[in-house]
């Protein structure tokens, strides 16, 4: 199974639920440095990191729900000129992910053709020790890494390069953020950790408050929905796109794999038809990759899917049209 490092040294251990009474715990990222305009220090970590083209480079899985932020970003921006990306495989075994380029999509190691995404982290931090995660965002000028936190890859994705692109969309607008973090605190935990804590449950309590918390987070969010065109009202911002990461895996693997199946998505009528509009936006369908993600869950995570039986379905018609144009319209009149 996979591992993690401890002094740069590579360990094969699986996620310790047992002193945890059977949850799954996410741990706290390491690397949370921000590329601001001018390289002047961001919220946290250290400056030294400016918005330039060309300079960094975003290490992804198209499985992973987290890293698909980032990408989602790097579309909606425009930077895909600017950020190059690599694309592990798909299949997290006992080293972790691995740029091994024999499945389509992944690129292997586009800048140093190291074997293992380890390696990277090893290099900006021999020493280093915590699990190997994606995204990672690179920063080829000082050969280290600027930051392996999602949340705050897409929030440096939504306006540092601004000056660089003209592309000034904003997923963040001032006005909305504390709503923003509102609604983003329930869909992490009870959403987009929720279904991995459904998943990983080792005994019957810690699935059933999983699952119980991630259906009400649904109930909720459908309700929602049915009012408003996205989480916020008329504008769309980054609280849809990080609740859309997860939606758009619910029915393929969530589901079954992770037994997250009170219901499918597609039984939700606007969360179905939102999940719809935001992957018909401009750029996101590419970002997509539906045989990463059945893949990667059910071939990697042994404990769930001993014989790695990569399933059928099911055969979403993602392209359908939407018909949320005149949603929210009513209160607006
Ligand atoms: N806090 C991180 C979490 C990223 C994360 O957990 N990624 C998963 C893939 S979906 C991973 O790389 N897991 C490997 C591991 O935990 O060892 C973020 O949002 O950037």
């Amino acid at each position: 199974m996979m591992g993690r490092l401890h002094n740069g040294e590579w360990q094969d251990v699986w996620y310790d639920t047992k002193s945890t009474g059977g949850k799954f715990e996410r741990s706290t990222t390491a690397f949370r440095n921000w590329i601001t305009p001018d390289g002047a220090p961001g919220p946290s970590g250290e400056g030294g990191f400016p918005a330039q083209s060309g300079r960094y480079h975003l290490y992804v899985s198209y499985a992973c729900p987290w890293a698909h932020r980032a990408l989602i970003f790097r579309a909606l921006k425009g930077l895909e000129a600017h950020i190059g990306v690599s694309v592990v495989h798909p299949e997290m075994l006992s080293e972790g992910w691995e740029f091994r380029a024999d499945f389509d999509g992944a690129t292997g190691d586009r800048l140093f053709d190291l074997p293992f995404l380890r390696d990277i982290y090893t290099k900006a931090d021999p020493q280093i020790s915590g699990r190997v995660t994606v995204p990672v965002l690179w920063d080829t000028e000082r050969g280290t890494i600027v930051s392996n936190e999602s949340a705050e890859i897409i929030r440096m994705l939504n306006s540092a390069f601004d000056d660089l692109t003209g592309n000034r969309d904003d997923y963040w607008p001032e006005p909305l953020r504390s709503d923003i973090e509102e609604v983003n605190e329930r869909v992490y935990h009870s959403v987009n950790n929720g279904v991995y804590k459904a998943g990983f449950a080792t005994t019957q309590d810690a699935y059933d408050e999983a699952v119980g918390e991630l259906f009400d987070s649904l109930d909720w969010l459908e309700a929602r929905l049915s009012e408003k065109r996205y989480l916020m009202g008329d504008e769309i911002t980054e609280a849809d796109w990080r609740l859309f990461t997860t939606l758009i895996r619910f029915d393929a693997v969530y589901h079954g794999h992770f037994k997250c199946n009170r219901a499918k998505l597609v039984e939700y009528p606007n969360l179905w038809n939102y999940t719809r509009e935001l992957y018909q936006w401009p750029g996101v369908a590419p970002t997509v990759h539906f045989d990463h993600i059945t893949h990667h869950y059910h071939y990697s995570h042994e404990t769930i899917n001993p014989h790695r039986i990569v399933p059928i379905g099911p055969d979403l018609d993602l392209m359908a049209p939407h018909g949320r144009e005149g949603i929210g319209q009513r209160d607006a009149a």
